[in-house]
């Protein structure tokens, strides 16, 4: 019988910082000895979710096979971080309870904000009209009400990000 693991679920806009976030917390657990996955939105469309589109269905969709490979995983003692916008509540909410240990992070910063640092010009694009169904722009997001944690990385910094999250998985806050 193994350790039940954890599950992480990041969510918030494109150019939040969840990704950013993810990959460095899950590089710190693996140092620390600990069996890590990472789930991130971008490289489960290439993959898991390939052909999925970006309506409410889809988007629903692609949610619930991510909680479905993330519980698999965290079954058998790994911690699991998930980075993908989810952007309905109901099915966010709905599959993080279903998940072991499962707690919702929210990584959150105004659309004015992530739209300005728009790191792959998509905000830009999807701004002309150019990429229709744009979460924040011409799509929903609909934010946690109830966060496990509610991180702000427009008036935080990423290392100050990261000891919330180091608390929250038992690694050592740094100075
Ligand atoms: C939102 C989009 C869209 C649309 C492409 N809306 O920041 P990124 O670029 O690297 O990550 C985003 C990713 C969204 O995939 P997710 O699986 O996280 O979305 S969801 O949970 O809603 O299913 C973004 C890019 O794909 N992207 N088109 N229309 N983000």
């Amino acid at each position: 019988m193994s350790t039940q693991g954890q599950v992480l679920w990041f969510t918030g806009l494109s150019g939040a910082g969840k990704s950013t976030l993810v990959y460095a917390l899950a590089k710190e657990l693996e140092a620390a000895g600990r069996s890590v996955e990472v789930l991130d939105g971008d490289a489960v469309r290439e993959n898991l979710s390939k052909g999925l589109s970006f309506t409410k269905e889809d988007r629903d969709t692609n949610v619930k096979r991510i909680g479905f490979v993330a519980g698999l995983l965290a079954k058998h003692g790994v911690t699991v971080l998930v980075s993908a916008i989810s952007p309905y509540r109901d099915t966010r909410t709905e599959v993080v309870k279903g998940l072991p240990n499962g707690k919702e992070i929210f990584v959150d910063a105004p659309l004015d904000v992530v739209a300005s640092r728009d790191v792959k010009g998509l905000y830009k694009r999807a701004l002309a009209g150019e990429i229709p169904h744009f979460t924040g722009v011409s799509d929903p997001y609909e934010a946690p009400e109830n966060p496990d944690i509610h991180l702000r990385t427009d008036l935080n910094s990423i290392e100050d990000c990261l000891n919330v999250l180091r608390k929250s998985v038992g690694l050592r806050v740094r100075e």
